[in-house]
């Protein structure tokens, strides 16, 4: 579309919202303020770059076989810059411990230091973004017989040593960044068959997890969130991190809770849960990810799952105590191309929440107006929002609509199609 062509279509759509009382710059401005946190694990299927490789394990899974995988920090990040560069807006980048910069040395997980991320956080710094920081408990010899609520004091005492660690390592990455880097806990303890202790091994990670908590951080450079699953791949049974226990553990302690979309049964979405847990949380922390039949993360697309989570944020006006971050893995496709789609769409969904009439909406709901209320929820779905999307993509000066495809196309000619 020609610049003339797309300033024309705005400018109706502009009018056209105006006519439903809507502020489109409004919702740019809204849109300008929401930052993604990029997970770096699509990158290179949740590999790591640890010396002792070994298979991704914790009962999540990378499938396919595309080529063009990150094989090291300075090719991730360069995967990252160059989607970075074809995304509006400011995000973070989400970082799990086993992506250190370990330059060739073993560092096992109780060893790992804030200088292993230093070139992580140098990076940030040049490329304008903040990151936030996971440890990981999963991909390890140590892990195979669950990490925070093991039976063997030893093996908790490791992933307790390693968490702990990490704590201080997204302080520090935090400290640097003079902000908020968010620290995520995911374990992935759990049976894959029927368990009779199910009692010992949550009573075992929460008190794991009072011991990590207590080394004070500074909350306004760290803060920790806490993800809860439903089950895992060859942990079918029993996941020790449920729903009710995550939950309880984060109230009582005043954590913030992550909402992972895949986490729960497959007809529950994580779009309900959150005006539930923002009346008893202070923060939540999303992970948007796409399940299909089971926690498989594909790459988040435009789907209702995504639009509810979206307009449940927004209009109950929560956004800034929800924390929105990527998490899925698909090895199937261009794996950068799998990183645009994901941000654009869910950008795309926040968009579409801002430039919601909610006002009138409300007001039907308040009258008893239910047809006019589903109505206007029909309407509102030809809405000229992508032209919305398309002129601050222009205006930001990243590819309009399908323009990025031809980028990613020329980018993995040059550079991942050489790995
Ligand atoms: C796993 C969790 C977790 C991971 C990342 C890699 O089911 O969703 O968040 O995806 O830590
Ligand atoms: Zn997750």
């Amino acid at each position: 579309m020609s610049k003339q062509a797309l300033d024309q279509a705005y400018a109706a759509a502009v009018e056209r919202y105006k006519s439903l009382g809507i502020d489109v710059e409004k919702a740019l401005a809204e849109l300008d303020k929401l930052s993604i946190s990029i997970h770096c694990w699509q990158a290179d299927d949740v590999a790591g770059f640890e010396v002792a490789e070994g298979d991704l394990t914790g009962g999540i899974a990378a499938t396919g076989n595309y080529p063009g995988a990150a094989r090291n920090p300075e090719e991730l990040r360069a995967d990252l810059e160059k989607a970075l560069s074809l995304l509006p807006g400011k995000h973070r980048v989400n970082v799990h411990a086993f992506y250190g910069d370990f330059g060739g040395q073993f560092v096992d997980r109780d060893q790992i230091e804030p200088k292993h991320f230093q070139t992580w956080i140098d990076w940030a710094k040049k490329v304008g973004v903040s990151l936030d920081f996971n440890c990981t408990l999963f991909s390890h010899p140590k892990s195979e017989n669950g990490t925070l609520s093991a039976l063997d004091p030893e093996t908790r005492a490791f992933w307790i040593e390693h968490v702990k660690l990490c704590r201080w390592i997204a302080e520090e990455m935090g400290k640097a960044q003079g902000n908020l880097c968010i620290h995520n806990i995911w374990a992935p303890d759990g049976s894959k068959d029927l368990t009779v202790d199910a009692y010992i091994y949550r009573k075992n990670m929460k008190e794991s997890l009072d011991k990590i908590m207590e080394d004070k951080r500074d909350p306004k450079y760290m803060r920790d969130c806490y993800e809860s699953k439903l089950f895992g791949i060859g942990l079918e049974s029993y996941t020790v991190g449920s729903n009710e226990f995550v939950l309880g553990y984060c109230l009582k302690n005043n954590m913030m809770v992550t909402l992972d979309a895949g986490h729960f049964h497959p007809t529950e979405g994580i779009a309900d849960k959150i005006s539930s847990v923002a009346l008893f949380s202070n923060e939540i922390m999303l992970h948007v990810s796409r399940p299909v039949r089971w926690d498989s993360d594909h790459v988040v697309i435009q789907n209702d799952d995504l639009q509810s989570l979206a307009h449940e944020i927004v209009r109950a006006d929560l956004l800034d105590r929800v924390h929105v971050g990527l998490d899925y893995f698909d090895a199937s496709i261009n794996r950068l191309g799998a990183y645009v789609i994901g941000v654009r769409a869910t950008q795309k969904a926040f968009l579409k929440a801002f430039l919601e009439p909610v006002e009138q909406l409300r007001q039907l709901e308040a009258n008893g107006q239910f047809f006019e209320r589903l109505a206007c929820l029909e309407e509102q779905k030809s809405l000229p929002w992508g032209v919305v999307y398309d002129y601050w993509c222009a205006q930001k000066g990243v590819p309009v609509a399908a323009d990025y495809i031809a980028e990613i196309q020329q980018y993995e000619k040059e550079v991942t199609s050489k790995r």
